[in-house]
């Protein structure tokens, strides 16, 4: 269960920090995998999504390995999750993140698939999953407490919006830690001064009335899918024919890269 002071961090600041949810063990296999993967797919990394210069991307992990179905499905996650996306909620991707070493340039501060809340509520949910440790120089996440509730995009509102902005606040923590938040936040990567690889995954979330970033039943092969329980077909709405609608209509947007090639 959720502790009060994490849902009211999540609703008054728009995010919580959960150290150590990733044991010494999961967190071999999925450095492991992850690094693999970078390896196999070479300059076409990401390529599902988008490439981002000054950084790594992989897309479309569940297909990619049995050590991430437990990333999507974390109990202890998918309840703030659900505590943001009252209405109920799936997937719309899972990628991983690798800020470049001497990568000199931070992401923009954005909102993911610059999506603001409507009539329903917040629409989408994330969580950053650290691979490494995130420090004051390596490139870490940066969150403006409090600015999911401003209903604003920082793209159409911040002259900047690769500068710092006032107040903001650097996810600093160990590998092995994860922070849920509300992604209407204002947020993004920073610059990543030091020799090392950044790594992280996000596991994002939508709420069901909306398409998925990445259309899951399109991108996962059959041999996936057949082996996927009951509730990770629920959570990937691999049986949903609103969200085959929805998503196969959508550009599949991005809070901060322009539109596919
Ligand atoms: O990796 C990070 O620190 C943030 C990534 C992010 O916000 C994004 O790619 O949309």
């Amino acid at each position: 269960m959720a502790k009060p002071e994490e849902l009211r961090a999540l609703d008054e600041l728009g995010y919580v920090v959960l150290r150590g949810v990733v044991d010494a063990e999961w967190l071999r296999a999925l450095r492991r995998r992850v690094e693999e993967l970078y390896e196999e797919e070479g300059e076409n990394a990401g390529h599902e999504f988008r490439t981002e210069p000054f950084a790594r991307r992989l897309a479309n992990l569940v297909d990619k390995g049995e050590v991430f179905e437990r990333v999507v499905m974390e109990p202890q996650v998918l309840e703030l999750v659900g505590h943001v996306l009252k209405g109920g909620f799936k997937l719309s991707s899972l990628n991983a993140r690798s800020a470049n070493p001497y990568a000199a340039e931070p992401q923009p501060l954005h909102v993911d698939m610059g999506l603001l809340p409507d009539a329903n509520g917040p629409a989408v949910c994330n969580s950053v999953w650290l691979l490494d440790d995130f420090t004051a120089d390596n490139g870490a996440t940066r969150l403006v407490p409090g600015s999911h509730k401003w209903g604003r995009n920082p793209r159409e509102v911040l002259q900047d919006p690769l500068a710092p902005y006032p107040g903001e606040v650097l996810v600093i923590a160990p590998a092995g830690t994860v922070v849920v938040y509300n992604a209407h936040i204002w947020h993004g990567g920073t610059a990543n001064r030091t020799g090392m690889h950044r790594r992280a995954l996000h596991s994002f979330f939508v709420r069901r009335d909306l398409p998925q970033q990445q259309w899951q039943r399109k991108l996962l092969r059959p041999e996936t899918q057949a082996r996927l329980s009951a509730a990770m077909r629920e959570l990937l709405a691999l049986d949903d024919p609103l969200n085959d609608e929805l998503s196969a209509a959508s550009p599949g947007l991005s809070g901060f890269m322009g539109p596919r090639a």
